[in-house]
């Protein structure tokens, strides 16, 4: 009985460490990464490795991500495929119970002189299923140009695919041709974490990724930005 007891115990706290809002329970591979991801080498994303509490944003974020301006919160369960609040369904942390523009987030920093563009997405739920994470940008700010039918001038596409393979992907798309522009491994630019919030009911999550600034080969601004998921990953 004494070892079911123990045994019990410390799957209890297994499970309750790995909840913590703000740990990074996948990490990134490699200096450059973590220095980017997460400076202070603790596996959080929250300031301190007692996590988040209040908020997983803003003054209470190790990086200071900056939330995409949107007209209104990003919803749950507004998905064309896939389920409400799943790992395909980006959310917003509530404010006074409504969906806040805390939801999708971009920043740019210098890191041993290199620019890096940092994003972070507010996922419904985690999973290891292959899947793609985008950030579409319109870098000309022409609605005309990219590409034809129901892309509406997205030129520019940075994907996180994931599953096997995992890569953070680069494209630029122009009229009906998608040309890739460079790709760099998911386990040394990618990092997940806990979120504080839960819609749905259950844990929210963040998928964090990173590339080299020049990598979007971007001399205009401002640029225009939508983040999307995109159930199957290729
Ligand atoms: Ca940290
Ligand atoms: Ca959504
Ligand atoms: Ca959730």
């Amino acid at each position: 009985m004494k070892k079911i007891v123990t045994y019990l115990l410390i799957c209890f706290v297994s499970l309750t460490f790995s909840q913590t809002p703000g740990l990074i329970y996948q990490r990134v591979q490699g200096t450059t990464g973590q220095r980017v991801l997460d400076p202070n080498n603790d596996g959080f994303i929250s300031l301190t490795s007692s996590g988040f509490s209040g908020t997983d944003y803003g003054a209470n974020s190790e990086l200071k991500m900056i939330p995409l301006p949107i007209i209104q919160g990003e919803a749950a369960g507004d998905l064309t495929t896939g389920s409400s609040g799943g790992h395909t369904d980006i959310v917003s942390a509530l404010v006074n119970g409504q969906p806040s523009n805390q939801s999708a987030y971009i920043l740019y920093k210098t890191v041993d002189g290199i620019p890096y563009v940092i994003i972070r997405m507010r996922i419904g739920k985690a999973s290891t299923s292959p899947k793609g994470y985008s950030f579409l940008l319109n870098t000309d700010g022409i609605f005309t140009t990219g590409s034809t039918g129901s892309n509406p001038g997205y030129d520019k596409e940075i994907v996180y695919q994931t599953g096997s393979g995992a890569v953070i992907a680069v494209y630029t798309h122009s009229g009906s041709t998608t040309t890739l522009n460079s790709q760099y491994p998911a386990e040394q630019f990618s990092q997940r974490s806990v979120a504080l919030s839960t819609t749905n009911g259950d844990l929210d999550y963040f998928y964090d990724f990173f590339i080299p600034f020049s990598a979007l080969g971007i001399t205009e601004n401002p640029v225009g930005i939508t983040a999307v998921t995109v159930t199957s990953s290729g």
